[in-house]
């Protein structure tokens, strides 16, 4: 069992550095990210969420499966918590893998203002690595004295891409390099908790592999082009074996808007020998969850006809269900 306490309130982090003033954020913890939850395959999970914001809240439980009296949407699956309030939220954690929470009240401005946080659900018999790292990809829309754009909803962003922002965070504050040792093995968990701003991350000099999507293990493949694709509330888990030389420095560059290409951060490595002379041998497979798979061969096909004609042959066509 694993016990923590969230309380949902304002706070003021540094989140584009020194030279400018904290950034009025609303976080769990008054902090952004909210902490890292993380709890054992199989064990059962506790979290007081604590409402110190003026508005009512949630927690949503992003790809975890969760009863549904545990799945934080307002007015749907439970009242809303009410400034004031704690809400208890308890089940038990099937899945293995990356998962993240975020509230499901007025997301589109709850979590623009830094209401997130990750949680790691650990396999039972976990991959060997050397170092296990988290990013949060996070976007902010903020003017020059480094506060929060107030324009949340506005129907620009609304009827167009949705809310991109000007400042892109790891962790929520600038990113700095990543500064490695050469030989190592690093799982690198990617959350994307930006509303609408979209990631292709190239790791120069380096291969990484994805080992899982949204939480789920996946056959450990190369991504096409070696571009690494993450979508707004995506997680991808990736392997990359540290094969720099040291002392060397090599780029992370988001190309996802072509005309907008730029530089995310670095890979730096220190001068210490290499930990080992080839990458390990150690299968990166994760083990698999229990998640059913969809019956494709049971599927039925279902036609869907439009005044008259035939139109989107096979649209509707699905097995079981998709979770959000
Ligand atoms: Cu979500």
């Amino acid at each position: 069992m694993a016990a923590y306490r969230l309380t949902a309130k304002a706070g003021q982090v540094s989140l584009v550095g020194p030279s400018y003033p904290e950034t009025r954020i609303w976080g769990y913890g008054g902090k952004v990210p909210g902490p890292v939850l993380r709890v054992r395959q199989g064990e059962w999970l506790r979290v007081a969420v604590e409402n110190r914001l003026d508005e009512e809240t949630t927690v949503h439980w992003h790809g975890v499966r969760v009863p549904n009296a545990m799945d934080g949407v307002p007015h749907l699956t439970q009242k809303p918590v009410a400034p004031g309030e704690t809400f208890i939220y308890e089940f038990d954690v099937p899945d293995a893998g990356t998962y993240w929470y975020h509230p499901h009240q007025r997301s589109f401005e709850q979590v623009a203002r830094g209401l997130y946080g990750p949680l790691i659900i650990e396999e039972r018999d976990p991959v060997a690595v050397d170092r296990d790292v988290i990013w949060m990809l996070g976007d902010w829309r903020l003017r020059g004295d480094a506060q929060i754009v107030d324009d949340f909803g506005n129907h620009m962003d609304v009827g167009m891409a949705g809310r991109i922002g000007n400042t892109v965070t790891i962790n929520d504050r600038l990113p700095t390099e990543l500064r490695v040792r050469a030989g190592e093995r690093v799982r690198l968990r990617l959350l994307n908790a930006a509303n609408a701003r979209m990631f292709a991350l190239v790791f120069r000099g380096h291969r990484p592999l994805i080992i899982a999507m949204d939480g789920q293990p996946v056959e450990p493949h190369e991504p096409p082009n070696g571009r690494v694709v993450i979508g707004p509330a995506m997680r991808l888990d990736l392997m990359i074996d540290m094969v720099g030389d040291p002392g060397t420095r090599h780029e992370v560059r988001d190309s996802f808007y072509s005309t907008n290409a730029y530089t995310l951060t670095e890979i730096v490595y220190s001068d210490a020998q290499p930990l080992r002379r080839d990458p390990p041998g150690a299968a990166v497979s994760l083990p698999p969850n229990t998640m059913p798979e969809p019956a494709l061969d049971r599927a039925e096909r279902h036609d869907v006809v439009f005044g008259g004609g035939m139109m989107g042959r096979g649209m509707m066509s699905r097995a079981g269900g998709m979770t959000r």
